[in-house]
Formats: C-alpha cells, structure tokens, sequence
C-alpha cells in the first residue's frame, strides 16, 4: 500500500455538479445506475483522463452522453476506472452490480440483519459506484431505491420524498432528492423492515420540521431519550450558533452492525443501535448521556461538516475537532459542566496522552496516511477538540461566535480546510494565530515543568514555566506552542484566590497567562500572602504539568481550590503519589503503609456538606489503572493492580461507617429519570457501594445483593452485577450471571453489558471466559459491538490481557488475524493495545512483538498493514 501525501493535495479534474442514482436491491446482486453530470475544473487543462474511483463493483455497462464506450476507450483497475478521452461537460451512465450481503466490512452497502444500510465515509462510496469519491466534489443527488415491497416496507435516502409506486414483481419504488450539494462521504441509503416514532421541530424562523427515528419493531419502546436529545441539540444550535435545520424532514435509523457511533449523512442520520436506544430498565446513566451527546454530535454536523465540509481527508479534524467541542458544550449545558470536563478530561489524559505518546502518534493534521479509516482517533477527534476550545477562550467566546458566522457564510457549500477556520476566528477577533497553528501540525503531548517561588520581602510570586514537546515518529524536533495556562494563586492563608498583579498590570483572580517560548517567568507583584498556585484551570491546554506539589499543597488545594476541576485534580494528584510509594513497595517485597493524608482528604470529603454531589462521587473515585500507568515510566501492571487495590480497602477499613452512610443516604425509589440530580445521586451511592464491595464488607455485599435483586433500574443493576463479579466470591458472582444472561437473552444490548463485566473481572479466569463467550450464541465476529463489548473489553482488563503466558496476547492476535479479512477497520482498531509493548517489561515486550510478527505474516488489509508497521517500526 502507498501513503497519500497532503502536500500533493490537488483539485479534482472534473466534479459533479447531480447524480441521479437507482438502486435495484437483492442481497447477492443488487444493480446500481449512475447518472453523473460531469465537467471540468475550471482551474484545470482540458483534454485530462476522467478517474473515478470504484472498488468491488462488477461493471455491467458506461455510456457518455448515451454513447456506449468500446472496450479500449476505458480501463478497469483494482482501485477504479479511466477514461482517458472525455469532452469538457458530458453525462456519464453507468452500471454495476454489487453483492450486500457479502459486505462484512460495512462499508459502502451492507446488509445488517433483514436490512440494508450504507457506511460511506470515509471511501465507502466507491464499493456502490464508479465516483470521485473525495469530499471536495459536491453534487446535489437524486435517488431512486427498488427493492421487495414485503420484506423491504420503507425505503429511504437522503433529502426528501418525491415520488413513490408499485412496480411488477411485487416490488416497489421511492425517489428522494437532496437538494443541498453534498459530498458522496454524506451519501445515505436504509431499507428494511422499520416502524418509526415521529416528532415535530418548529425552527426559529418557523418552519416545521418532521422529526423520525426508524428502528425495529421491538425497538420502538427505546426513542423517547433520542428524540428528547435531538429537539434539546437543534434548539441548542440555534441558541448558541445561530445554525438552524434546512430540510423538512431528519432522519434516525438505528442499525445493528456499525463500525463507529453513528454517521451524520445529511437528512439522514445512521446510528449504531447502542448509540441511540435507551430505556431505563436496559441503559445505564452512562448510555443515555452517551446517547444525548452523539445524537446532538451527528446534527450538530448538519452545519460543521456538512454545510461546510472538508477539501481532503487531512481536514478531517475541521469537521470532527470543532462538532466534538460543539458536542461538548451542550453536554456540559443540559447537564452537569464540572462533571462532563472532568470525564472528558479523565479519559483524554489516558487515552489521547496514550496515543499521542505511542507508535501511531500523529499531528491534528497529519501530512500523510495510507488508509484514512485508521485516523478516527482521539488525536483527530478530542484533541482537536481541545485546540477549538482553545481557541474560543483565546480569543473569547463573542468573538468566537463571530468568528462561527463569518465561518458558516464565508464557506457554506464549499469543502475548506483548517486554515480557512482559523483564519475566521482570527479576523473576527484581530488575535494573530499563527504560533497557534503549531497545534494541528506538531504531534506529542508537551510537557509543561512549572517552578514557583514566594518572596516574602517583596511580595512577589515567580512562576517559571519551560515546555518541551517529546520526538515522535517522524517528528524529532518540536518548536514552542503557543499554550494558554489558566491561573489562580490560592492564598494560604485565607484560603481564597489573591489577586494577580503582573507587570503591572492587573488580571483579577483568575486569569490566563500565555507560554509562547521554551522557557518564560512570569512574575506577580503585590501578594501579601505566600500562595499554592492553581495551574491549568479547566484544563487549559492539552498538556501535562508537572509542578512539585508536596501532599499539603494538594490537600490544600482539594480542600481551597475555587476551581472545581482543579479541585478535583489535586485529589487525583494526591492519589496519584500514595500510589507511587505502594507501586514501589510492591515492587520491592516491603510491606505496603497507607498514606494517612489521603485517608484524612477522603474522610472530609465524605463527611462534609456538599452541594455537588456529581463532583463529589468524581473526587471519590480513585485513578483508574490505566491512568496510573501513564503516569509511570516502566507499566508493573500486577504493582498498579495491587497498589491501587490496597488504596482502596485501606480507605474502605478505615471510613467503612462514612461510606454507608453515604450509601443510605442517596437510596432512592422514584421512578428512574436520566436528570442530573438522579444521576449525582446515583453515582455517589454506587462509588460507596465499589468501597464496602472491595473489602467484601457483609453489610456491603448484601447491598449490592438487593440493588442488584431490585431491578429498579440498568444502572444500578449493571452496577450491583459488576460489582458480584468481580468479587473473590464465585458464589456471589455466579448466580447473578447466570440470572442476568437468563432474563436478557433477548436484548443484544444488554448482552453486550453481560459479556464485558465478565470478561474484566480481575479473577485469573477472565481469559476463560473470553474463550467460553466467543461460543455462546449471543457473540459474532461480525458485529463490531459484540467484539468490542468481548474483545474489546477483555484487552482493557490489565492483569488478565498481560498475563505473563502470553494467553492474553495471543488471543487478542488471533482475533485481529480473523477480523483482518473481516471487517479491516475494526482489525486494526483492535490492535491498539500490543501497539503499546514499547511501555512494558522485557518479557511483556518480547511477548506483544511476537504478536504483531505473527500479524504481519499475514496477507494484510491496508488499515492492518499500516497500524502494524508502524507499531513495529
Ligand atoms: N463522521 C463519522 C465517522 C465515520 C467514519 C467511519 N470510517 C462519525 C462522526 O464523527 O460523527
Ligand atoms: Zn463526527
């Protein structure tokens, strides 16, 4: 396989201005007709060879302008078609026939149960038809579907209805057309037995707009949240972006077999049935907040991703960096803000730090690939979004906002890239950004040491702040960011934040200052107090600061702190260096000694009165392993395990009363509602609930037996369950398993949840179990959610995925080698975890290499190909 390169970027030759399709469908053989208004870039030659791109298509006939071509005025390759003659503005038909139900790679159309659906982007239009398949070429389409009128009822595509009938055979039609030029990435065909929930949307200019979601039979109980989530996101866009809808009709479908969340094709939005069915007594808290934010993630895309589009694949971040930040921003607005940043930054920090630090390491904008479809990554998708937000409080969020419009207007109905985006945001608010484009190009987390020092005499704080950004593939030197770093100086005295005073100037208490060398001191007058400093408020940039806090600071800070994220983050620091000292103790054979301020830090947290109960279950809960081992140099898996276990049942022993007591207090019966209150409440129960269960506290054990018993709702079930399972008490564990896959075998989505909370318990039988569960009836290696919810989960469980046999390995590889000529995209996804061998022991090293050696020998997918190499580089 050939890496494409940015810098050879090109436009098109020649663009489509309408496609006409039709679809003839039939699972082994369906016929598709391709009607192409064609002509020539304005800013190209005439007399070029026309290429399309077409992959797996059997041609069955071409014509241009109605002419037939001869044999030898075309040629056929494994990756398209070329004509080498064409005039400056022809017709081009053609024909060709496609096998769906032989698509396990669900790409392009595929058959997912009795139905057919369509994945196009990232180059999924190329297995429909002959096509320029890259964003930059926008057609307006219309499309005809012709399938079986019994088994395929509804019949849908873009844009809005226009015609339907019967047709012989007992088949039938439906024509849509999509009015608004759109790139065949956003292309969308469903077909199959649906019913739909329907709903209305007045927009702010009043008009109505018809609101459906197309599921199952059996799933028309579970659209309620989705649909609620969709009005709250379009009533959200036109609040905050002024972005109103702009056709009559939006669309859902929820489909089983989807490789990602869900697909923002314009009018019509596929999702993966687990990212839009929900019901109190099947979906965690989790699952309906995950719902919300990718329902309003995929709308959200109607204005930043498809009004405005991308020019090439290595824009992508353009569409996903600023819908994700969008995305995040609602989330944060209909629920709790503190809480939604502190999980998004939890999970960034790990896995985003991860990836950033690893062999597949890449920039925001990479400059080359082989296959796009292995960069739907963090670093595209959540560390662009980190620079959009950035952005906004770089240059604040009016201006931000003015800088959207100017985007929205400047661009609508063109493919654009990241500059043209910044470019806005610079003119609408007069800041100059170009250090700032530094962060799409450059790879790597920087690393941020911060120094600080109060003189007493003078009153004045200096804070030295260097940055370095590590080597990664391809890129050994780094140049200085331009990094934001939000501030407060906590007094130690009073408690409060001081006020700042910097060059004279003054900054109020918390402020932004701005590191744009290797090294800068920034020194703040007038403090009569000596202060502990609050850095990166929020989470101010994508970076890791090192500061050496002693405990005091920390617990100063977690107990002062006037920034709630912060607050937490001195917890998690605090944490984070008891877990160093047992990490070592384990390490050396010495007796493990629990470190009595972070007792004492949890014991005021649980005693004190609190407001915010969410923010406090977050504070409560310890690092996960997984943090942890980015943390350290060399990853002990089984040290991190022990020591992070220990932590948490000294804290159980100790603060066992506290910790019921919390249970009992946040008990509640009313009826089940995914609101924000609920939820707190929950989540504080169920973290005390994880303590009393770590140290198997009888009380605690038949708690989580009667919550479990309870069924009052999935996320205290799953919970409960989890909880049995991965107990030291088979007895415990068994008999809920056991009755929770009896009582839900029905429900793949619940399914789902059944295989993972087995296959990450700690017991040493989980990779057992993985083996046992490929078996059972409710798995397949076809559907990316069962070997995510297995597989996937399995390669998270840390003990048990790096077990020193090499068990845990090998299977994941075998797994990789069979999905491989599968489904490839969700192959080299896979891989992931023994691309990180680089960060453990020899043995573990040599055991993950010999993995991916035994993967390489295989005749390999581009997307495998690319993700191995580079892991073995
Ligand atoms: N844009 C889609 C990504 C699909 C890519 C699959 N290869 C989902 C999203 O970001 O909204
Ligand atoms: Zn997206």
């Amino acid at each position: 396989p050939q890496a494409i390169y940015l810098s050879d970027y090109r436009p098109p030759a020649y663009r489509v201005t309408h496609t006409e399709l039709t679809f003839d469908l039939d699972p082994a053989a369906t016929r598709v007709k391709a009607r192409l208004h064609v002509e020539r870039h304005p800013e190209r030659e005439a007399g070029e060879a026309l290429e399309l791109d077409g992959e797996q298509l059997t041609l069955k006939s071409i014509a241009i302008d109605g002419q037939p071509l001869e044999e030898d005025e075309y040629q056929l390759t494994e990756q398209g078609l070329r004509v080498a003659r064409v005039p400056s503005r022809f017709l081009l038909d053609t024909e060709v026939e496609i096998a769906p139900e032989r698509n396990t790679a669900l790409e392009g159309l595929y058959r997912s149960g009795g139905m057919f659906c369509t994945q196009c982007e990232a180059e999924g239009f190329r297995r429909i038809t002959f096509y320029p398949d890259r964003p930059d070429v926008m057609a307006t389409f219309s499309t005809t579907v012709i399938g079986d009128a019994a088994s395929l009822p509804v019949l849908l595509s873009n844009g809005n209805p226009v015609e339907k009938g019967e047709l012989p055979n007992g088949r039938h039609f439906v024509t849509w057309e999509d009015p608004h030029p759109k790139p065949c990435y956003l292309f969308a065909l469903v077909a199959g037995d649906l019913k739909k929930v329907e709903d209305h949307f007045t927009t702010m200019s009043g008009r109505d707009v018809t609101l459906q979601i197309w599921v199952e039979e059996e799933n028309l109980g579970k659209t309620d949240h989705a649909m609620a989530s969709l009005k709250r996101a379009m009533r959200w866009d036109e609040e905050t972006y002024g972005r109103e809808y702009d056709l009559d009709l939006f669309m859902i479908v929820a489909v089983n077999d989807f490789n990602m969340g869900a697909m923002e094709n314009k009018g019509l939005n596929i999702f993966n049935s687990a990212a839009v069915l929900t019901h109190p007594d099947t979906a965690t808290d989790a699952a309906f907040q995950r719902v919300e934010g990718i329902v309003a993630h995929e709308y959200f895309h109607n204005w930043s991703g498809n009004r405005v589009t991308c020019r090439d694949w290595f824009q992508l971040s353009l569409k996903e960096g600023f819908t994700v930040f969008r995305d995040q921003s609602f989330s944060a607005d209909v629920n709790s803000a503190p809480v939604k940043r502190i999980e998004d930054v939890s999970f960034f920090r790990t896995a985003q730090f991860a990836e950033d630090a690893g062999p597949t390491a890449h920039p925001v904008r990479p400059d080359h690939y082989i296959e796009i479809g292995n960069f739907y990554t963090l670093t595209i998708y959540e560390k662009g979004a980190e620079i959009v937000r950035m952005l906004r409080n770089l240059v604040g969020w009016e201006a931000f906002r003015r800088g959207s419009d100017l985007y929205f207007s400047r661009f609508d109905g063109q493919a654009v890239t990241i500059e043209d985006f910044v470019s806005c945001m610079a003119e609408a608010s007069g800041h100059n950004l170009d250090q700032f484009m530094l962060w799409y190009s450059q790879a790597g987390t920087p690393e941020i040491d911060a120094h600080g020092e109060y003189d007493y005499a003078r009153a004045e704080y200096r804070l030295i702040l260097r940055q370095r950004t590590p080597a990664t593939p391809g890129q050994p030197d780094k140049q200085a960011l331009h990094i934001p770093i939000r501030l407060g100086l906590v007094g130690t005295k009073s408690g409060r934040d001081l006020a700042l005073t910097l060059d004279g100037e003054s900054l109020g208490r918390d402020a932004v200052i701005h590191l744009r060398e290797d090294e800068q001191e920034f020194v703040f007058t007038d403090l009569a107090e000596a202060p502990v400093p609050s850095l990166a408020r929020g989470f101010s940039a994508p970076i890791k600061l090192n500061f050496p806090y002693s405990r005091e600071d920390l617990a100063f800070l977690l107990a002062n702190d006037s920034d709630g994220f912060n607050r937490w983050d001195a917890g998690q620091r605090l944490s984070l260096l008891a877990l160093d000292d047992l990490i070592a103790a384990h390490r050396n054979g010495v007796e493990k000694v629990m470190d009595g301020r972070v007792i004492e830090a949890f014991r005021t947290l649980l005693t004190g009165d609190t407001d915010d109960k969410a923010v406090l279950a977050e504070m409560l809960t310890l690092p996960s392993e997984a943090y942890i081992a980015e943390q350290q140099p060399l990853v002990d898996v089984d040290a991190i395990h022990a020591a992070r276990q220990f932590v948490k049942q000294s804290l159980a022993r100790t603060l066992r009363d506290e910790f019921l007591a919390v249970y009992q207090a946040n008990r509640d019966d009313s009826p089940y509602a995914p609101e924000p209150d609920q939820i707190a409440a929950r989540s504080l129960k169920n973290v005390a609930l994880s303590y009393l269960m770590s140290i198997e506290d009888e009380e605690g054990v038949e708690l989580a037996q009667q919550q479990f018993e309870a069924e009052h709702n999935m996320t205290d079930v799953r919970h409960a369950l989890t909880l049995l399972t991965h107990s030291s008490r088979d007895d415990l564990a068994d008999p809920a398993l056991k009755a929770f896959g009896r009582k839900w075998a029905h429900d793949p989505l619940v399914m789902d949840q059944w295989f993972s909370i087995q296959v990450s318990r700690p017991q040493a039988d989980a990779l057992e179990r993985v083996k046992f569960l490929m078996d059972h009836p409710a798995f397949s290696l076809t559907n990316p959610n069962k070997v995510r919810a297995l597989i996937g989960a399995f390669a998270q469980n840390r003990v048990n995925f790096h077990r020193l046999d090499g068990e845990g390995y090998k299977l994941l590889a075998d797994v990789v080698i069979e999905l491989n000529r599968l489904n490839p995209e969700i192959a080299a996804r896979m891989i992931t975890p023994l691309t990180r061998w680089a960060r453990y022991d020899e043995t573990r090293q040599e055991l993950m290499k010999a993995e991916l050696e035994r993967i390489r020998a295989e005749d390999l997918s581009p997307n495998v190909y690319e993700v191995v190499e580079k892991a073995l580089a």
